[in-house]
């Protein structure tokens, strides 16, 4: 069975385009892709970090949240990813934003994660794959933030292809 999914990129060291590209080539290996926009955002968190590179991905995909979660994993590892602070700086983030409609709580997995609706660079690319979207009920389209966005475009949609 396939279940539609969304994915959140995220990447302020080394060269976050490409780095970002490649992640979603590897994405494109367990299901079907289509991207948002790609984004600059200044940092959540410590402010002595370079800006971030965002975007989101739609995955439709078979696999199970776990495995899923397993597969994000392994990919942020292959692109060289060193964990320091909390909200630090990160070649790639991988963020299981959404897993169909699923409310998931476990030791290794929150879905919907956390902050989704405070986060104007999750929102904004969110709404560029369905502008129709709901989290919980909420219209992610209504949200305050979207009026007060910091993010700057730097490429369409075509950015991943
Ligand atoms: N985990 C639980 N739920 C999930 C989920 N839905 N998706 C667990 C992915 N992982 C999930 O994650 C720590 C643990 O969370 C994992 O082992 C997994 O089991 P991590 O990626 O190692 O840690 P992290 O990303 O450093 O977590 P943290 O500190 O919560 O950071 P966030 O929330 O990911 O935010 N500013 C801008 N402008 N743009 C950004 O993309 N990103 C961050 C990181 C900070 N500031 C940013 C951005
Ligand atoms: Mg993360």
């Amino acid at each position: 069975m396939m279940h539609k999914t969304f994915i959140g990129l995220g990447s302020n060291l080394g060269d976050s385009e490409q780095i970002l590209r490649e992640a979603v080539e590897k994405l494109r290996e367990l299901g079907v892709v289509s991207v948002s926009k790609l984004y600059q955002s200044p940092p959540m968190g410590p402010q002595d970090q370079p800006n971030y590179h965002n975007a989101v991905a739609q995955l439709i995909t078979d696999l199970a949240p776990l495995a899923l979660l397993d597969a994000l994993q392994s990919i942020e590892n292959e692109s060289g990813r060193v964990r320091s602070r909390r909200w630090g700086e990160r070649t790639l983030d991988l963020d299981l934003l959404l897993y169909a409609e699923k409310n998931i709580i476990n030791e290794r997995l929150t879905v919907p994660h956390i902050g989704i609706l405070e986060r104007d660079f999750v929102v904004i690319p969110l709404l560029d794959l369905d502008s129709e979207l709901k989290i919980n009920g909420q219209s992610l389209q209504s949200q305050e933030l979207v009026q007060h966005s910091t993010l700057t475009v730097l490429a369409d949609q075509t950015w991943a292809d």
